[in-house]
């Protein structure tokens, strides 16, 4: 049977991007590094990027952490491999840096679901509720609310404002979730989702269950409810490594995120094993926007100081504030 067919119930999908060049990955891996070294800049890239990216990068992880981790390094050149918010957020937590992304195609449908104009829409809707605004945001958007909350925290922020009336924003499936461990507030929730965890059902899930005795399902809570609901785990992606290892003795894991997130999960944890939960047949959970930086274009990105991100002062200084309120919220609030 070839990796790509079925079997039984359990689809075993080949791997996706395997047709990449290993000469030409090793090639364009020296060339970075050199560039690297010549320019004085580190690589940062977020779980979800391509796995040759991540091979390459200084540091990977989430979008905060890789912020932080920016803050704490010696260089002044960053060089983000993430999507377009996740760089602004950079900057904004490091303003006298240089902060590139490789390529300006990387948005995110999430952040581009709220603007300034439905944020204000919102807000005038609930003029009396404090605004929480998940990470996965223009800076704009970020500057026009409370607080920012992470996939880590979100609970914890909610809990820790001294209001009972929150406006959440942008993504409906991560409010619900809040809104389930914190009852005890009114929680109004913006109508915004991320297509590549949205489109995931509790029957994929089912379906990706070979019923191994002990299998764990880890899911993010970008993901619906009806898959939160058969989650043994429910975590941001750094949180996810936590989780594996709160369960030593289990031997496979259902993965409900970004499928480029199980790179580093395997190098971890390489005697477990890591199955991506499909959302539909031969496309797994896939960022496309992720995706949108190779090596090809953090060569170029390195080479010719492209593309740099810069925040207007306003937008900085209100992102900055949300930020920094966040990060003030202790973890188990
Ligand atoms: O904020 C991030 O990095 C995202 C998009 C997900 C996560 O849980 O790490």
């Amino acid at each position: 049977m070839s990796s790509s067919e079925t079997e039984g119930a359990v689809r075993i999908a080949p791997e996706p991007f395997a047709h990449v060049d290993a000469e030409e990955v090793r090639m364009l891996t020296e060339e970075i590094s050199a560039l690297k070294v010549e320019k004085g800049a580190i690589i940062l890239a977020h779980n979800y990027q391509l796995p040759e990216v991540q091979d390459i990068a200084d540091f990977t992880g989430d979008s905060l952490g890789l912020s932080l981790r920016a803050k704490e390094c010696e260089q002044n050149l960053i060089v983000f491999c993430g999507v377009h918010f996740m760089a602004e957020s950079a900057k904004i937590l490091n303003p006298t840096k240089t902060v590139l992304l490789p390529s300006l195609a990387a948005g995110c449908s999430l952040s581009d679901s709220i603007t300034y104009d439905s944020m204000m829409e919102w807000k005038d809707r609930y003029p009396d509720h404090t605004v929480v605004t998940y990470v996965n945001s223009s800076a704009e958007v970020k500057a026009l609310s409370d607080i920012c909350c992470t996939s880590a925290n979100a609970a914890s922020v909610v809990r820790s404002i001294d209001n009972d009336k929150i406006l959440f924003t942008p993504d409906r499936n991560l409010g619900a979730w809040v809104k389930k461990q914190v009852p005890e507030k009114e929680i109004v929730i913006y109508d915004g989702a991320c297509p590549t965890h949205d489109v995931l059902r509790g029957a994929n899930i089912s379906a990706a269950d070979r019923g191994d005795p002990g299998t764990i399902i880890i899911a993010h809570p970008e993901c619906r409810e009806d898959v939160l609901e058969l989650a043994d785990e429910i975590c941001s992606t750094t949180g996810m490594f936590e989780a594996v290892k709160r369960h030593p003795h289990a031997r496979t894991f259902i993965i409900a995120t970004e499928w480029a997130h199980v790179h580093r999960m395997k190098q971890m944890f390489p005697d477990r094993e890591f199955v991506v939960a499909d959302g539909c047949i031969g496309c797994r959970l896939h960022c496309p926007y992720m995706k949108m930086i190779d090596l090809k274009a953090l060569k170029r990105s390195l080479a010719e100081r492209v593309f740099e991100i810069t925040v207007d002062d306003e937008d900085m200084a209100g992102a900055r504030r949300s930020l920094e309120r966040m990060m003030a919220v202790p973890r188990d609030a």
